[in-house]
């Protein structure tokens, strides 16, 4: 395991994200194989044949790689899409090679250097965005970007800060792109009141009579119905714009820079759709202002830190200042508790609906994350008024 590819360098203690831990090894032929890995690996225009392939065990949805060409070559990173959830790759591929390009334009007039601070699709042999295999499914490739950091938990408030600060620059970047042109690729993503009436029909429907164990926390989700309309009551009356946004803003979305500790680059770019500003500051409250991650189970350990809340304020709304409005400054708190609710009913209806949605490492890992995330939910409850006091003073 000692010679795995690595694409950070710095002390070992710096690997804190699994992104870069050798958890499998996947060499064609070895430990595990995955259908077509080398044909895909084989397709696109890298420096070299690849000589390794490592999985990446971080994402809900892709099967996601790291591809080593060998020594002095440059690393890539190969996804198969999970066309289950994306159900139009083609429409994917374009809103990513628009926004991509778009940023990488953004970093190259403010002097920096777009191949590591944008993603950069790499194109197969024969000049397409993608490869498709003999059973249809299609990879994609990238760079991959090198002496960078995906953490996911902030060890520390200056980190998430400038996680903070990266997010609000991605946002800043996109502000100015045509969203008509964007396709919807999860249509009502992060709609929280048809979250919540898909959670009601997988409780209704109970498929795999998995409801009775989870009666308590059903009902509590439950109880939440009538705040779910929140931001689209306000996006709907104008009260809160409809902008680009990302819409998975989870901390380890961020490449960090292993020495400086400076966002780099925001990646996962398959949901960026137009959203509001308080999907992206909730989505990423929810993951990185949690004291524990997402599938812990000691929930004793799950609460809201309202340190970490506030220095994530700090930097996303020291970023935007220009750009929000008063409105979605006070919203934020709400952001936060919607999108860690969304979440939370998202897990338990994928238990209750036989584990269809996220992948899983061991079976009760959605109803595990279902419970974190609704711990998480009754925490930011009792937290509300000092978190809306928070936001106040950054008005
Ligand atoms: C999924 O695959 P990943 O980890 O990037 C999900 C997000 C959830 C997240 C929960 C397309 O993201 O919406 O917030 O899991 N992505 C999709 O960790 O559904
Ligand atoms: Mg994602």
């Amino acid at each position: 395991m000692g010679t795995v590819f690595f694409v950070c360098t710095g002390p070992p203690d710096n690997f804190r994200c699994e992104r870069y831990r050798p958890q499998a090894v996947f060499i064609t032929g070895g430990l595990m194989s995955i259908k077509y890995l080398e044909e895909a690996g084989n397709a696109f225009q890298f420096a070299a044949k690849p000589v390794r392939f490592e999985r990446c065990d971080t994402g809900h949805i892709n099967n996601t790689f790291f591809v080593d060409c060998g020594e002095g070559n440059p690393q890539y990173i190969l996804q198969r899409v999970n066309t289950d959830i994306f159900k139009n790759p083609l429409e994917l591929m374009s809103n990513i090679k628009g926004v991509t390009r778009h940023v990488a334009k953004k970093v190259e007039e403010a002097g920096g250097n777009p191949d590591r601070e944008a993603r950069k699709i790499i194109e197969t042999k024969d000049g397409n965005d993608y490869y498709v295999d003999p059973d249809g499914r299609y990879w994609r490739a990238y760079l991959e970007i090198d002496n960078v950091i995906s953490y996911n938990s902030p060890d520390s408030p200056e980190l998430f800060y400038k996680s903070a600060v990266a997010f609000g620059r991605f946002f800043k970047q996109l502000s100015d792109y045509p969203a008509d042109t964007l396709f919807e690729t999860i249509p009502n993503f992060h709609n929280s009141v048809s979250r919540m009436n898909d959670f009601k029909q997988a409780v209704s429907e109970d498929k795999l009579g998995r409801a009775a164990e989870m009666r308590s926390e059903i009902e509590f989700a439950l109880s939440k119905s009538d705040k779910c309309s929140y931001i689209i009551d306000r996006i709907a009356d104008g009260r809160i714009k409809l902008c680009v946004t990302h819409n998975d803003t989870k901390l380890n979305n961020v490449l960090m820079d292993a020495v400086t500790g400076e966002g780099v680059c925001i990646i996962d770019l398959d949901t960026v759709m137009p959203g509001s500003i308080l999907y992206d500051f909730g989505d990423a409250i929810r993951f990185g202002a949690s004291t524990a991650k997402e599938d812990e189970t000691d929930l004793d350990k799950v609460e809201l830190d309202l340190e970490m809340f506030e220095t994530f304020v700090r930097g996303f709304v020291g970023e935007l200042r220009d750009t929000m409005t008063e409105e979605e400054i006070l919203g934020l708190p709400m952001g936060a508790y919607l999108m860690t609710l969304e979440v939370g009913i998202r897990f338990l209806g994928d238990y209750l609906n036989g584990d269809v949605y996220f992948q899983i490492h061991y079976p009760e890992q959605n109803r595990d994350r279902a419970r974190n995330q609704l711990k998480l939910v009754a925490d930011m409850d009792k937290k509300m008024e000092q978190m809306n006091a928070i936001v106040r003073k950054y008005l």
